[in-house]
């Protein structure tokens, strides 16, 4: 089965022939059909990461399930699934409480991918830069038939994270005003999550032009090109001198997540979406942290439950009350996944995408 590996840290992935095991129980095998190109997977290839090489990068996926291990019911083989990454394991503490982007049970250490006697990670349970993946069944949300699989995948990740990051991490109301600071593939869905609660004025800010213009598209009222200078003076030029009352940093780049914090009107909500370098740390005035009564939040997977958002996210892709045909810019085969991380770095797709024949 042909996959994409990350061998060595910052070294271009090399599409390789491996060996993937049967299907453990709780586990399926899903035929991957598209697999969506996210920041966070060239974060684990660029970076020093918890995850060790050699990895197979792919989170954002969708495809169709062949054949299912021991106890599995949430799924059959020929069902069409989206597939959430990580682990949720539905008893933990934070589970439990009805926070399974918060689950606290470790990943599995058996091994489903290896090459001769190497075992081969699948990046944070999922691995999608393959032909086939054995997947955790509790992670699975069956589609209907009338939803496409290539925008399916997208909800995997930038979907559910930008769109979740305003309507169940912050909450955001209708008439409010919100900055977002990246427009990424999840910055975009941020954008539309904006649009979805009804925000009045949505503040999109970006280095690049195409990106700016992709903001408008998907509904960004004011546009601010951080090139031009401090975007902190312009969110605030355009909401009555205070700061918007929601801004979101969806980079992961301490830098911009002080703007963020600074871009936030008093008493306002700063959320952190953008994944930053395992060690950075953010500097913040500590006694104005006080006096401007601001809440600075975390944005784990935009809070969500995937199987009950995921199906809301459908639902809204077939009213066209959401975009995700549009974000997809760009399709790429498996051996062009390299090329599909340097079009994200030059800034030249909103997502691409991975697909299989
Ligand atoms: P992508 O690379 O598509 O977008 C990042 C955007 O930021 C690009 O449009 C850049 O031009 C822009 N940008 C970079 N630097 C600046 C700057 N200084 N000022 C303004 N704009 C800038 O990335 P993505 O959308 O796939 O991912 C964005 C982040 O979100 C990234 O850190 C990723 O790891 C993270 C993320 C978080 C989560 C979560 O659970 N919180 C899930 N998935 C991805
Ligand atoms: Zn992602």
């Amino acid at each position: 089965m042909k996959a994409a590996v990350l061998w060595e840290r910052r070294a271009p992935l090399v599409i390789e022939d491996l060996d993937l095991a049967d299907p453990a129980p709780g586990e399926a095998r899903v035929r991957i059909v598209a697999s969506g190109v996210c920041h966070s997977d060239l974060h684990h290839i660029q970076r020093e990461s918890w995850v060790a090489p050699p990895f197979v990068p792919g989170h954002e996926a969708a495809g169709v399930v062949e054949a299912v291990g021991e106890g599995v019911t949430r799924v059959r083989p020929g069902d069409r699934v989206v597939s959430a990454f990580g682990v949720r394991c539905g008893e933990c503490f934070f589970c439990q409480r009805g926070q399974p982007y918060l689950c606290a049970t470790p990943y599995p250490t058996h091994v489903r991918l290896r090459r001769g006697d190497q075992a081969v990670t699948p990046l944070l349970n999922v691995g999608s830069f393959a032909e086939r993946a054995n997947l955790d069944a509790r992670n699975l949300v069956v589609l209907p038939d009338d939803m496409p699989l290539e925008p399916a995948a997208l909800i995997a990740c930038g979907v559910t994270t930008g769109i979740g990051a305003v309507i169940t991490t912050a909450r955001v109301e209708p008439g409010a005003s919100v900055a977002v600071i990246g427009l990424g593939g999840v910055g975009l869905n941020v954008v539309q999550g904006a649009v979805l609660a009804g925000a009045a004025r949505i503040i999109a800010v970006d280095l690049v032009p195409y990106k700016l213009e992709l903001a408008r598209e998907f509904g960004a009222t004011h546009l601010i090109d951080a090139r031009e200078g401090d975007p902190v003076e312009r969110v605030k030029q355009l909401t009555g001198g205070w700061g918007a009352d929601y801004a979101f940093e969806v980079i992961g780049n301490p830098a911009t997540i002080a703007q963020a914090y600074e871009a936030t009107r008093k008493g306002g909500v700063a959320v952190v979406v953008g994944v930053a370098p395992e060690e950075a740390t953010v500097a913040i005035n500590a006694v104005g942290m006080m006096r401007t009564g601001k809440t600075l939040v975390g944005c784990n997977y935009g809070s969500v439950r995937p199987a009950i958002d995921f199906p809301r996210y459908v639902d809204l892709y077939r009213h066209g009350r959401i975009k995700l045909d549009e974000l997809i810019s760009r399709r790429f085969a498996l051996d062009e996944a390299n090329e599909a991380f340097a079009a994200m770095e030059r800034g030249e797709v909103a997502r691409g995408v991975i697909v299989f024949e």
